[in-house]
């Protein structure tokens, strides 16, 4: 799954994909490097960002999902909100990418049922102007497991399919590093829950404090890409069904590794 933020701050690439004519070129360029799903966002989720009104998050996703789903690919849309997600089906979407798992509006959790599509449900503890005060775990993975199963009780209760769903740790939110290690680590806890799993690492800040000094500054976030790729592998190992990445081409190639190296066994 290759990343189209159509956002002028996201964390790794904000303000480059703009303009809708930018945003479908990289999306298209990300389908050449063997990319299968294209995740097209229009509000950025770092630590800390403010919301974009709901028109201006449409203004700035729908243009995109209409012209690179009528190109062919297969999208899907990041967004925690109803309308954004309605509309963007209506527009072409196939999957509904919600890191708040349908917890930050009442509405998506209808709108996903009505629409039938996948929906990526992923662990979150609120906002992003705030995750980072919710980062007290007693043991992260089991914790985070059990969120995730009761968010698949609650999303099958109100009518989604349990079909529909694939799961996220959701790297990153809400977590410190040592949290999204050991969730990396344990990718088969969240996969015995017995759905598809999605793996969200790349760019995080987690991997730009590799091989830093201790109190150094991070590595940028264009230089993170050697390190999400290794988190490719770690990910494909572990059978998950998808990695959602800013570069495609080497997470690719990882995957090809650990298929040619599976495939030898
Ligand atoms: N991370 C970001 C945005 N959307 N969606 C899912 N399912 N999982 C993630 O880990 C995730 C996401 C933040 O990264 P970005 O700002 O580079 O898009």
């Amino acid at each position: 799954m290759g990343v189209v933020n159509v956002t002028p701050d996201s964390f790794s690439d904000g303000g480059r994909w703009l303009s809708p004519d930018a945003a479908v070129a990289h999306g298209l360029d990300l389908l050449g490097q063997g990319a299968d799903i294209l995740d097209v966002g229009g509000e950025s989720t770092r630590p800390g960002a403010d919301r974009p009104v709901r028109q201006e998050e449409l203004h700035r996703v729908l243009p995109v999902i209409r012209e690179l789903s009528q190109a062919g690919a297969r999208v899907s849309v990041d967004t925690m909100r109803a309308a954004v997600a309605e509309q963007a089906v209506q527009a072409g979407a196939a999957i509904v990418n919600d890191v708040s798992g349908g917890l930050a509006d009442p509405d998506m959790a209808g709108v996903v049922a009505e629409a039938g599509v996948p929906f990526v449900v992923m662990h979150w503890r609120g906002h992003s102007d705030a995750m980072q005060d919710h980062t007290s775990y007693r043991d992260v993975v089991a914790e985070v497991r059990r969120a995730l199963s009761e968010r698949v009780a609650d999303l099958c209760a109100r009518g989604v399919d349990h079909d529909q769903l694939i799961l996220d740790p959701g790297f990153g939110f809400a977590k410190l590093a040592r949290h999204n290690w050991s969730l990396l680590a344990h990718l088969d806890a969240v996969k015995s829950l017995g759905l598809p799993v999605l793996v969200g690492t790349s760019r995080k800040t987690f991997l730009g404090a590799l091989g830093v000094p201790e109190g150094g500054p991070n590595r940028p976030p264009a230089e993170r890409d050697a390190a999400t790729a290794a988190t490719t592998v770690i990910a494909g190992l572990a059978g998950v069904w998808g990695v959602r990445v800013h570069d495609v081409a080497s997470s690719v190639d990882a995957l090809r590794v650990v298929a040619a190296m599976e495939a030898a066994r």
